[in-house]
């Protein structure tokens, strides 16, 4: 029987916000630690995956992503909150910095402004009210992320090896709509960012020397003196998300750069609202590496799915790509019982089974390793279920 390792950690848990709002109004936080519980049960009962501990390969890997001061934002925001004697269970923005406030200011400025308080960084960093930090957000965040680089890892090892080509990073909080210097959408770090630089940087001896106990001088790696990655031969990475969302963050991250093409099917209109559609190519040396597949969540079907997907994997400039890595970000909100989102006429559950068979077959992606990172999908009971699918799809074609 084929098999797949499953990275996953019990600090996921960790992330346990009380409430959000969304659609106007203030309810039950919707990115919720039981995602994670659904879905490890699940894979717990099925002999194909088999369940790894992650190891830890320090801030260096996300910092080729994310910004130094937006990281140490997310690492003292809650502290920093609370000090100032804002309620514990709601630290979240009240204020945004809109471009008609900043746009004329020195950036610079705006900066030193922001700072002043809690609420001015909340404004700057993050961009809509899905967001919010509890005391152990940050903790949580680093493992998510270290789950997906050490399933890079696993996989760099086993495409070296001849060993199993595909390997899923169960991680939470998601990612994909974080950018650079932003928090959005439930997303603190974009791991499926992360793991993408990571597989272009480092050489497989980079990676074991990037673990712990680290074989490099760490202060060096934190205070951005020297990435630790020295591959000089850059991977091409192709990411296709099928979280029902935009990857608005991901998109952002890899616009220009033709090393990395990213793919979407996302409904429409919806959040993140501003990005998404087909006009969205790419830019500069990035044109033609950007591809996005809106779809309407009315009257998308489980067929209609399919077809867009194949679609897009068998898309001309997908094909001349020609990865050598696949990242999926797996997002599962696609189902039509999804509280916050959902295709309303995708309800066949082998749907996601036929995800991970095109994923395997179809001729941009087929032959290449697989990293599955986990994103979104809030129908608790059914996730399982729903991931599952999609991986036995991929190991059973
Ligand atoms: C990772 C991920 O899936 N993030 C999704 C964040 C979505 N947040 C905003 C959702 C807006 C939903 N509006 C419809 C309200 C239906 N009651
Ligand atoms: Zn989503």
């Amino acid at each position: 029987m084929t098999r797949m390792q499953v990275v996953y950690s019990d600090d996921g848990l960790l992330h346990n916000p009380l409430n959000e709002i969304t659609g106007g109004e203030l309810q039950a936080y919707v990115e919720s630690p039981k995602r994670l519980v659904s879905i490890k049960n699940f894979i717990d009962k099925q002999p194909e995956f088999q369940v790894v501990d992650p190891n830890d390969y320090s801030l260096g890997p996300i910092l080729d992503v994310h910004r130094k001061d937006y990281i140490e934002f997310l690492q003292t925001i809650y502290h920093d909150w609370v000090t100032e004697g804002f309620p514990a269970d709601a630290c979240r923005v009240e204020t945004f910095a809109h471009p008609s406030v900043v746009g004329k200011i020195d950036p610079e400025i705006v900066k030193k402004n922001a700072y002043l308080k809690a609420t001015g960084r909340l404004g700057y960093y993050t961009c809509d009210l899905s967001v919010c930090f509890v005391k152990d957000t940050w903790r949580a965040t680093y493992a998510s992320a270290q789950i997906a680089i050490s399933a890079a890892h696993r996989l760099t090892l086993a495409i070296e090896n001849d060993g199993d080509r595909a390997i899923y990073a169960l991680c939470r909080p998601p990612g994909h709509h974080s950018s650079h210097e932003m928090a959005a959408g439930y997303c603190f770090v974009n791991n499926a960012a992360v793991v993408t630089r990571f597989l272009q940087n480092y050489t497989l001896e980079d990676m074991n020397k990037a673990q712990k106990p680290y074989g490099f001088d760490l202060e060096a790696i934190r205070n951005r003196d020297f990435s630790v990655g020295t591959a000089t031969d850059k991977k091409k990475i192709l990411i296709v998300d099928i979280d029902y969302h935009h990857g608005n963050g991901t998109q952002d991250i890899f616009y220009d750069d033709p090393s990395v093409f990213y793919t979407s099917l996302h409904g429409s209109p919806d959040y993140p609202y501003f990005t998404g559609s087909a006009e969205e190519t790419g830019r500069g040396e990035g044109v033609g590496f950007n591809l996005n597949v809106p779809l309407d969540p009315k009257t998308t079907t489980d067929e209609i799915y399919l077809d867009k997907l194949q679609g897009v994997l068998n898309n001309t400039n997908v094909v001349q790509f020609n990865a050598d890595i696949v990242v999926v970000s797996m997002g599962l909100d696609t189902w039509h019982e999804d509280p916050i989102a959902g295709m309303k006429e995708l309800k066949d559950i082998d749907t996601y089974k036929k995800m991970g068979s095109l994923i395997k077959t179809c001729q941009g992606s087929k032959n290449r390793p697989v990293l599955f990172v986990q994103e979104g999908g809030y129908t608790i009971e059914k996730l399982g279920d729903l991931a599952g699918s999609v991986l036995q799809g991929y190991l059973c074609t």
